[in-house]
């Protein structure tokens, strides 16, 4: 039965209906006896497998089609009216040209099969902050997913209006072939085809929250950021909140849950994660920024996750979690990945369901769990959940966080000059291939704001959005940092120990904002004085191991310079000449 009298939700549901011709259609109320009968069905089909539930209580695994494991970015499309309104940086058809496109891909597509409705918010249901969604599907593994990482069912359909986002995904056959995840900016329209992936088809997250949430927000003067969200608490029991963005592979999830130092715990300091991977951020009231994390879960990076580097991720997926593409152990019918422990099990299942033969395995790069395989998690179930997490007004921010994968060139820590500064240091944000990736090692991806896969619109006319926003807050404007965890030695080891230890270089930057602290003044900005960066317990670094971490080399920063043209130049005529100004200060400053 229809959990809404919406007509332009019924009537987007019928003509959907009538393309894909579903054999049935069933709403998703987010009862806990509907989740239970679709784990039940999916469980009978084999879509997913229950673990041991003594160990891993409502837990289940879900593999999906080999030559489905991640997103697709250029297969990934902005269709809006205008070519340049998309950008470069873009993937761009014709509005009529791609539905058309679509139209025959999914025409039949859910024959002999149930589509599922799903109302679903981004954000707290009936906070001004929040969006509204309806996505449907053919999976049961996408409901199960979205019940985790949005908060769905009839509380939604009661409030949602005209103006909800529209998003269908059928699985059709899985071919990669066919497989299109396009956006319709201008229509509130996400169509995802031909993949179970969860970046894919998880409708909510990257397609909504950034690419749609992106594009809105623009025009709303809001702004929808790849930026976790963390807050830290003094032993006063004053908490001050940061939002901060990193592309992939940078530790976003660990830095949202981070541990403090020893130190830092025995005198009171705490740290609360409000989100991992997206903020909805806007002036409030007050004149300052307020974020908000519009996911109710965590869809995070499996492998690398242990008791060390993120305790709090890990006792998060525990219970009531979904795990994707990882390995089976089939001696305690439990899940495994690369870096959980030293002890890979012999009586298991590789990610791809083949039985593991002794130590041969068989799948790419010699991995039992696929290095992008995933766990979906509820937010509640994180032990450092911030109490203000549904707190329909958000967070306010104190300072911004920008970070990339640098072996040398950007120091551990430096803060901008000012607002505008620091929008040139986001855009020029990059990050350095690994070897643990295949390709080149070193070569340097420019990833403005860590937001180049998922800007709903051109990234010059993004650019000009963040310079906007600082017009509009002035002197209310949170201070913008700088960080590069991964300076490395001679030898290519990572310098500075990372994960907890993160929160020296935090502490930094709130002292910074509370003018507690001096700065030096340098060409590419604020770098700390080495001893103000706290190294207390730490056996291996010395003052002197922090000097070489803030040391800046000129020419590797002018050779940067010219990356940052180049990228400039790629995304063309909209990009602010504020910008351009920055870039051509920053040279000067560095010839000096
Ligand atoms: C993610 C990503 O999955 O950024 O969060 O790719
Ligand atoms: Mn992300």
């Amino acid at each position: 039965m229809a959990l809404t009298n919406n007509k332009a939700v019924l009537n987007w549901i019928d003509e959907m209906a009538a393309m894909t011709q579903p054999d049935q259609i069933v709403w998703i109320d987010g009862s806990d006896a509907q989740i239970e009968d679709l784990r039940a069905q999916a469980c009978a089909t084999g879509e997913i497998e229950k673990l041991n539930q003594e160990l891993l209580p409502d837990c289940y695994l879900h593999r999906t089609a080999v030559n489905d494991v991640a997103r697709v970015e250029d297969r990934t499309f902005i269709c809006c009216r205008k070519q340049e309104d998309a950008g470069p940086t873009n993937n761009w058809m014709d509005p009529q040209e791609m539905y058309a496109k679509l139209k025959k891909l999914y025409t039949g597509a859910m024959k002999g099969r149930t589509m599922y409705v799903i109302p679903y918010s981004m954000g707290v249901v009936g906070s001004p902050f929040a969006k509204y969604g309806i996505e449907l599907t053919d999976s049961i593994y996408v409901v199960l997913n979205m019940c985790i990482m949005t908060r769905v069912g009839t509380a939604v359909a009661e409030v949602i209006g005209d103006d909800f986002v529209k998003g269908l995904h059928a699985k059709a056959d899985l071919d990669p072939e066919n497989r299109y995840i396009v956006h319709f900016p201008e229509d509130n329209t996400i169509m995802s085809v031909n993949s179970g992936y969860g970046g894919n088809v998880l409708l909510g997250k990257k397609c909504f929250a950034l690419r749609i949430a992106s594009y809105l927000g623009r025009n709303q003067g809001w702004m929808a950021e790849h930026m976790l969200i963390l807050g830290i608490q003094s032993p006063a029991g004053e908490v001050r909140y940061l939002a901060a963005a990193f592309p992939s592979a940078c530790g976003k999830t660990n830095l949202a849950m981070l541990i403090p130092p020893e130190h830092y715990r025995k005198a009171g300091w705490k740290v609360w994660c409000v989100g991992d991977d997206i903020a909805w951020i806007r002036v409030g009231e007050d004149g300052r920024l307020w974020a908000m994390n519009p996911e109710y879960g965590f869809f995070g990076v499996a492998p690398g996750t242990n008791e060390k580097s993120n305790p709090n991720a890990l006792h998060t997926t525990m219970k009531n979690t979904i795990f994707t593409n990882v390995a089976h152990n089939l001696d305690n019918n439990t899940v495994w990945w690369e870096g959980l422990d030293k002890n890979p099990p012999e009586n298991a299942e590789e990610w791809t369901g083949k039985k593991v033969n002794g130590k041969e395995w068989v799948a790419e790069g010699n991995k039992l769990a696929h290095p992008n395989s995933r766990f979906t998690a509820p937010a509640v179930n994180c032990p450092c959940l911030s109490k203000e997490f549904n707190n329909p007004n958000g967070v306010p921010v104190t300072a911004m966080v920008f970070g990339g994968r640098r072996a040398k060139t950007a120091p551990l820590v430096f803060q901008s000059f000012d607002w505008n500064h620091g929008v040139y240091v986001g855009s020029a944000m990059a990050s350095e291939t690994t070897a643990a990736a295949a390709g080149a090692v070193g070569v340097v991806r420019r990833d403005p704001m860590a937001m180049r896969p998922f800007t709903g619109y051109n990234m010059g006319d993004y650019f000009g959005h963040w310079i906007e926003m600082g017009e509009k807050l002035g002197d209310k404007a949170p201070k913008i940092f700088h960080v590069n965890w991964f300076r490395t030695d001679d030898e290519g080891h990572f310098i500075w120990p990372g994960f907890g230890d993160n929160m020296r270089v935090l502490m930094w930057m709130l002292k910074r904002c509370k003018g507690e602290v001096d700065a030096v003044e340098t060409p590419i900005g604020y770098l700390p004085n080495a001893e103000d960066i706290d190294i207390t317990g730490l056996d291996d670094i010395t003052l002197d191991t922090v000097k070489g971490l803030l040391s800046v080399d000129k020419d590797l920063w002018l050779e940067d310079c010219d990356g940052v043209e180049a990228l400039y130049n790629e995304i063309g005529e909209r990009v602010p000449a504020e910008l351009r100004h920055q870039l051509a200060a920053l040279r000067e400053r560095l010839s000096k």
